[in-house]
């Protein structure tokens, strides 16, 4: 069988924010398996990037989306892996519909389970591309819609 050339593909990730708390959950995944890392997936055949995001946050948190913006754009190539990936990540943030509603754990082969960090006392290890941002204040520092 002729094999499939591997192509980028584009995900969308959350950083869902509770005042100075943000959501992460440890992966078991293997990108980044063992390492806190934000809600999100893989943007779909005509989705919007919020529609995919609301819809990878329900999926793996029974979390609703509130209302979300624009934050950054990466474009990471994952080479460590015995299947390199290249990955085209449109970064939101977001708050919840209901700011009150607990997180759950769908999807409990992918993740250990989700809660809330303080931003100032971030759990370790992050996942890679967390780290590699650099600027993780980078939500916070537009952070005006999320309180
Ligand atoms: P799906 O089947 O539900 O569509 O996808 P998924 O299983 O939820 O995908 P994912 O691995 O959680 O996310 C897609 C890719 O996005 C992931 O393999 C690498 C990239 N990615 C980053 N940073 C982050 C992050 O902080 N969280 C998540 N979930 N993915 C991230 O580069
Ligand atoms: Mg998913
Ligand atoms: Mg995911």
């Amino acid at each position: 069988m002729e094999e499939t050339q591997p192509v980028p593909r584009v995900g969308v990730v959350l950083f869902v924010l509770k005042g100075k708390s943000v959501l992460l959950g440890r992966r078991r995944a293997s990108i980044g398996e063992s390492t806190f890392a934000l809600p999100g997936g893989h943007l779909e055949f005509g989705e919007s990037f919020e529609e995919c995001g609301a819809r990878e946050l329900m999926e793996e948190t029974g979390l609703v989306m509130g209302k979300a913006d624009f934050l950054t754009v990466t474009n990471k190539v994952f080479l460590d892996k015995s299947k390199p990936c290249h990955y085209v990540i449109i970064f939101l943030r977001a708050v919840l519909a209901d700011p009150n509603q607990v997180p759950q754990n769908p999807e409990p082969d992918k993740c250990d389970g989700w809660d809330w960090y303080d931003w100032d006392n971030l759990p370790q290890p992050l996942f890679s591309t967390l780290d590699e941002m650099g600027g993780l204040a980078v939500p916070f520092n537009l952070t005006k819609r999320s309180e």
